[in-house]
C-alpha cells in the first residue's frame, strides 16, 4: 500500500527554500533499505530497455518511462501521501496534484554525456506551469557522477523556450544572461536523497565521471486543475484528452495528500 512506503514529509524550511530558489535538496527522503530494493528493480528494468539513440536526450541518459504503470513499488512511491503533500506545499496555491510521468534514469560513464541546461515546461500541453520533478538518487550520486545543477531563481523568468530541439539550443546559449544567476553548488547525494526542481527552473547535469552508473527515479507532478491545451506531445497525442478540460485519464492519477 502507498501509505506504507517509507518516505518522509518535507519541512517548512525546505518548502521556503524551494519557493525562493526553484529547487531544493531533500536529504534522506526515502528509507535507505527501501531504496536498495528500488535500485535492484531499477537496474533490471534499465538493463532490459531499448538502446536506440534517436534524440539529444538519449545522448545524455537512458530512460525507462512510465515505470509506475507496471511496477507496484514505484507506483506506491509516486502516489505516497507524503509526496502528494510535498508537491501541493511546494507548488503553492494548488489544491491537488496529478502524476505527469514517472521514469528511471541511467547516466553511464563513457556512454552518456552531460545533460544540457534546459527547462522542462516548454514542451508540456498544460495551460499552467505549476509543475515540479522529484529526482531520487537510487545509488550514491557524488557531484561528479552527475547530480543536477540548477540556476537559482530561474523559475521566476517565465517560459524560456525549448531545448533538445536543435543543435546548440541549451538555455545558456539561448539566454546568456542566465549566467548572472547563481548556479546551485555541486551536490553529493546519498542513495535516498532527492532534489526537486520546478518545471520552469533551468537545470542540467555534468557527464558521469565515476566508473559506475548514475541511477535515479523521477516523478513529475502538476496542478490537478491544469487544463489540456492540445499542444502536440508524444505522451498525450493519442489519449483522447479534450482541449480545455482537466487531465482526467488514468495515466494522470490524482495523488492523495490528506
Ligand atoms: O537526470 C538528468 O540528467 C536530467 C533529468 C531532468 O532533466 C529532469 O528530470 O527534469
Amino acid at each position: 500500500m502507498a501509505d506504507d512506503t517509507p518516505v518522509r514529509d518535507v519541512t517548512d524550511d525546505e518548502v521556503a527554500f524551494f519557493r525562493d530558489n526553484g529547487w531544493v535538496r531533500l536529504p534522506r527522503l526515502v528509507d535507505s533499505g527501501h531504496v536498495t530494493v528500488l535500485r535492484d528493480r531499477a537496474l533490471d528494468y534499465l538493463a532490459a530497455r531499448p538502446r536506440t539513440v534517436t534524440s539529444q536526450v538519449d545522448q545524455a541518459f537512458g530512460q525507462s518511462r512510465d515505470i509506475a504503470e507496471t511496477d507496484g513499488r514505484f507506483r506506491d512511491l509516486a502516489l505516497a501521501p507524503p509526496l502528494g503533500r510535498a508537491a501541493v506545499r511546494l507548488l503553492h496555491g494548488v489544491a491537488g496534484v496529478r502524476v505527469q510521468v514517472t521514469n528511471l534514469l541511467i547516466k553511464e560513464p563513457g556512454g552518456h554525456g552531460a545533460t544540457e541546461f534546459h527547462q522542462d515546461f516548454p514542451w508540456m500541453p498544460m495551460d499552467r506551469s505549476a509543475m515540479l520533478t522529484l529526482w531520487l538518487a537510487l545509488v550514491d550520486v557524488p557531484a561528479d557522477m552527475g547530480s543536477l545543477r540548477f540556476y537559482t531563481g530561474s523559475h521566476r523568468h517565465g517560459v524560456l523556450g525549448r531545448s533538445f530541439a536543435r543543435d546548440g539550443d541549451d538555455q545558456l546559449s539561448q539566454h546568456p544572461w542566465l549566467k548572472e544567476l547563481e548556479l546551485s553548488p555541486p551536490l553529493d547525494l546519498a542513495a535516498g536523497d532527492a532534489t526537486v526542481h520546478h518545471a520552469l527552473t533551468v537545470h542540467g547535469a555534468p557527464a558521469n565521471h565515476r566508473d559506475t552508473p548514475r541511477v535515479s527515479f523521477t516523478v513529475t507532478y502538476f496542478d490537478a486543475d491544469a487544463l489540456y491545451t492540445g499542444t502536440p506531445y508524444r505522451q498525450t497525442d493519442d489519449l483522447g484528452l479534450t482541449v480545455n478540460r482537466p487531465f482526467g485519464h488514468p495515466k494522470f492519477p490524482v495523488v492523495p495528500h490528506a
